[in-house]
């Protein structure tokens, strides 16, 4: 199962953070979803390659790809950091950041507590949390990122973990409609869940198999923002995407 082999290779890389310097005030994703008016919001993800699509590109400068989201008009960038599957680097998140002046999602495989606060020592603004990972600790590890100044992100695919996800106090839900175990996108699977998460006031980030504006445009009465990574890395133009 690739899911687990990428847990416990995550987990054997996990280092005792170092004391980081001066670190610069976080940027807040939700207000960068809410202050988008007249557009789709859309978090625009920087990732090479990953197990369900394989090689996406050829690994180039992340700044420069930064650049052209921001260009593209995104409202924030999620970095995929996990480097044998998706072929990121945990450095990459300091690039990105030096490059644009968005929110920045780091995106791992989060289940040790010292990973949240080798995050924001990377220079993160958010942190994915994936309930389906964490389960019960869910709750457990948004606190943990707010204390460590990170915005969570939770991640969820069930209505158990939507509920998980509800109850841990996370303002922004991302609905993911891939199943990271199966890998299969089910796209109605934003639809499905959003309902009570929205009625309870959290912010709904729909997630994965995005293919193009048509996919945006019927998901959006379920969603706050959308999450996309393989149709932008894969378009000549991103803007053609993003402009939507
Ligand atoms: C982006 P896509 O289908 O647009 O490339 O998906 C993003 O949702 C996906 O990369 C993702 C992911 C994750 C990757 C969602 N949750 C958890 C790794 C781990």
């Amino acid at each position: 199962m690739i899911l687990d082999d990428i847990v416990r290779n995550t987990a054997l890389r996990i280092r005792e953070p170092e004391e980081s310097g001066e670190k610069m005030t976080p940027l807040s994703l939700k207000e960068a979803i809410l202050s988008v008016q007249g557009r789709h919001a859309v978090i625009a993800e920087i990732k090479f390659s990953s197990p369900s699509a394989g090689k996406i590109r050829e690994r180039t400068d992340p700044g420069k790809i930064a650049e052209e989201y921001q260009n593209g008009g995104c409202a924030a960038i999620s970095v995929l950091t996990e480097p044998d599957y998706f072929g990121g680097r945990p450095d990459d998140i300091a690039v990105v950041k030096n490059a644009v002046s968005l929110p920045v999602l780091r995106k791992d495989f989060i289940t040790d507590l010292r990973q949240i606060e080798e995050t924001r020592a990377l220079g993160a603004d958010a942190v994915l949390l994936i309930a389906g990972l964490l389960g019960g600790r869910t709750g457990e590890f948004v606190s943990a990122a707010r204390r460590a100044g990170l915005e969570p992100l939770v991640e969820v695919h069930t209505p158990a973990e939507a509920e998980l996800a509800r109850a841990s106090g996370a303002e922004l839900i991302g609905i993911n409609n891939r199943d990271l175990r199966t890998m299969e996108v089910i796209r109605g699977t934003t639809a499905a869940l959003a309902g009570p998460l929205r009625n309870a006031g959290r912010i709904v980030v729909s997630m994965s198999g995005i293919r193009g504006p048509e996919d945006i445009r019927r998901t959006a009465p379920h969603a706050d923002a959308f999450l996309a990574g393989t149709v932008l890395m894969s378009a000549d133009d991103p803007k053609m995407v993003l402009e939507e």
